[in-house]
């Protein structure tokens, strides 16, 4: 009877990051790090949800650095995450979309990671009480941005640029938390994907979704489609045939497109389908932010069993040379990837 599997066994995050630490496949100081974001997230949910009866709605009255409105809880979130990761004593840089250069930390203990993120992604979602998230990635530090270095601000800066501009490929772990009907945290170091759906009883993340797989094909795209006019015509010629049924599955798509980039991820690596965010001609690497964005998003779907491509090349692939530089993404099945790709390279 001792080891048959009790019907009131738990698996929470908690203990799942222990067990990999034990199994040597999560470094101690990295399954800080990742408790403290998930801290962050819960905190996160609890102000989303509360948004419309504690004045947590509209805008802040400011721009962030890529001229686009901040929220008030945009600011609010961005200061939550970068709390908990100050208070985690385990990071040495931190890089978000709502900060304009990147941050070394002071009061660091040891660790040093250098975490990126989108605190609250698909923020013009929140007053409607639709679905949003928060997205991050975890890279070892390329270069020590040690407490030293204070005292010249701008020999500090260019060595946090240097620390946040890898690709996607030297991350050590990716994931997001969704904040819609249920809230569901979804990880992956590297090994494989792990979803935990928060428990408000336990006050815990609990597994829900153990080695999440991507399905090979699925007949759902996400496009904002109100862009078609100034795409090119490679992507309008794939577009129609998802349309008019001249496709592989030989048969027309079904179209779900939240707007909101964590939701529409979310429902493609669980039903499959393709989510794309084109570049077009005003702005011909899309709107998307290759660090916090595509590139974590890219090693999610790579470790379910799917793609992410900018159309001609691998997501993960792609060296950034700025920290809040865009690149166009198609993100999902491995087949529907694939056969946007065809029509992108005969272009
Ligand atoms: P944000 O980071 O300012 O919230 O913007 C990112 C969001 C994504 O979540 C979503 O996929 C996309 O923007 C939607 O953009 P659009 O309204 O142009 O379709
Ligand atoms: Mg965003």
């Amino acid at each position: 009877a001792a080891s048959r599997k009790s019907e009131y066994e738990l698996i929470t995050l908690t203990t799942w990051l222990l067990k990999e630490e034990m199994n040597g496949s999560l470094d101690g100081e990295l399954a800080v790090v990742l408790s403290s974001i998930a801290t962050a997230c819960k905190q996160i949910a609890s102000l989303v949800t509360r948004a419309g009866i504690s004045n947590l709605t509209g805008l802040a009255g400011a721009a962030n650095i890529q001229g686009e409105d901040q929220k008030k809880l945009d600011v609010v979130s961005n200061e939550v995450f970068c709390n908990a990761l100050r208070a985690s004593g385990r990071t040495g840089v931190i890089a978000s979309e709502e900060e304009d250069l990147p941050v070394a930390v002071e009061e660091t203990y040891s660790g040093n990671y250098v975490v990126v993120f989108d605190p609250l992604d698909g923020s013009s979602n929140i007053d409607a009480g639709i679905s949003t998230g928060s997205i991050f990635g975890i890279y070892a530090p390329s270069e020590e941005c040690s407490v030293g270095d204070m005292d010249n601000p701008e020999a500090m800066m260019q060595n946090c640029i240097i620390n946040v501009c890898q690709p996607g490929s030297s991350l050590l772990a990716a994931g997001y938390c969704l904040y819609s009907s249920s809230t569901v945290f979804v990880l992956t170091i590297g090994s494989g994907v792990y979803g935990f759906t928060y428990d408000s009883i336990v006050g815990e993340f609990v597994l829900s979704h153990p080695n999440m797989k991507v399905p090979e094909s699925g007949k759902i795209y996400a496009f904002n489609e109100g862009n078609y006019c100034a795409w090119d015509q490679g992507l309008q010629d794939y577009i129609n045939s998802l349309k008019d049924g001249s496709n592989f599955h030989g048969k027309p798509y079904s179209a779900r497109y939240i707007g909101s980039l964590v939701g529409d991820f979310h429902r493609t690596l669980l039903y499959g389908g393709i989510y794309g965010y084109p570049g077009d001609k005003k702005n011909t690497n899309g709107k998307l932010r290759l660090l916090y964005e595509c590139a974590p998003m890219s090693l999610i779907i790579e470790q379910a069993g799917g793609k992410g491509s900018t159309g001609t090349k691998r997501v993960l692939d792609v060296c950034p040379e700025a920290v809040h530089q865009r690149v166009p993404l198609f993100i999902g099945s491995p087949k529907e990837v694939d056969y946007l790709e065809s029509f992108c390279k005969k272009n």
